[in-house]
């Protein structure tokens, strides 16, 4: 999973600098390798519509796979592995859980406001800032040469000041912190970890041929009094081959959730260009059932099961058939 370079960094190391700077980054922390096979679990060309899975979303020029411990074992095995958790057990004082994670594409285009992470919500809005401590893990898991994450040089010492704004303004930014912009261009495989009340985001771009992968999850030192805080986190029982207590409590098995998957999605956020796509695999999917239901306005029920029931028995006898054949 790890570099070994990345490997050779200790757990303390990491925290020192995280307690002393707000964030800490490594480039190519993950293998190649590791990177290639967990997109290999993620189909962005595939957006679910009345599928009965989880799958890929589409919000304006991103698309979201936000229930990745569902569908990749690499994703699962990266978000509790032992060095994030180590990261945790140093980091926090009280009890910690993930509270949010997706892997995004971003594409042709991007414009995030400046903002901090520390986030309460009440349904789908984001209501207050709150104080518990929190960390946010950012692997990019293609080369970021636009867009990249930037962080504001000590943020997360003063953010609290503007606790009251949802968001800080581009030009706020540039007229008073313009000095202490620090931008993470890195290559596929890369690490940033930062304190959730650091300022933060997305350098805006505009490129139409640009694509930036991420997966991105944040957890927050919860303690005993938030419940409700966090997203819910769907997760495949066939991946947890390590279900100790600190997995568990991480993963919030017992703890209430209260907000909905990020993004919010529906139709109405696919951009017309996907709308379209869509159209395109869903036409001949329409005939298919259209022809099924007037197969079934046709035909009495009865007439229908005799024939599965003889389809299935012309099956069975091909197979015996061909089983004798091959003795
Ligand atoms: O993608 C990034 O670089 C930052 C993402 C971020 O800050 C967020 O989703 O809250
Ligand atoms: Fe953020």
């Amino acid at each position: 999973m790890f570099t070994l370079n990345f490997q050779n960094i200790s757990t303390s190391q990491i925290v020192n600098e995280l307690k002393s700077k707000g964030y800490f980054v490594f480039e190519q922390a993950l293998t190649e390798e590791y990177v290639e096979e967990l997109l290999l679990d993620v189909d962005f060309n595939q957006i679910i519509v009345n599928n009965n899975d989880v799958g890929v979303v589409v919000a304006y020029n991103q698309k979201f796979l936000t229930h990745c411990l569902v569908s990749s074992k690499k994703a699962y095995d990266l978000i509790t592995c032992k060095k994030v958790l180590d990261i945790c057990n140093e980091y926090f004082s009280d009890s910690y859980k993930l509270t949010n994670h997706r892997i995004y594409q971003t594409s042709k285009i991007s414009h995030m406001p400046w903002h901090t992470d520390n986030n309460r919500q009440a349904g789908k809005q984001l209501v207050s800032k709150h104080n518990m401590p929190g960390l946010l893990f950012l692997f990019y898991l293609s080369d970021v040469t636009k867009n990249p994450f930037q962080y504001l040089k000590d943020s997360h010492k003063w953010s609290h000041k503007y606790s009251h704004e949802i968001y800080l303004s581009d030009r706020f930014i540039d007229n008073n912190y313009k000095q202490d912009i620090l931008t993470f261009m890195m290559k596929k495989g890369s690490l940033i970890l930062c304190d959730i009340h650091g300022v933060h985001r997305a350098e805006p771009f505009q490129d139409n041929r640009y694509t930036r992968t991420t997966l991105l999850f944040q957890v927050d030192q919860v303690g005993n009094d938030n419940a409700g805080h966090g997203e819910k986190n769907i997760v495949n029982t066939e991946y947890i081959d390590n279900p100790t207590q600190e997995v568990m409590d991480y993963l919030g098995f017992g703890f209430k959730r209260e907000y909905p998957a990020f993004p919010c999605t529906s139709v109405a956020t696919m951009t017309p260009e996907d709308i379209l796509k869509i159209q395109k695999q869903l036409l001949p999917l329409t005939l298919q059932a259209l022809a099924k239901s007037l197969a079934t306005f046709l035909l009495p029920g009865e007439v229908k099961i005799n024939a599965k029931r003889l389809l299935w028995h012309l099956k069975s006898s091909r197979s015996m058939i061909s089983k004798l054949f091959k003795k």
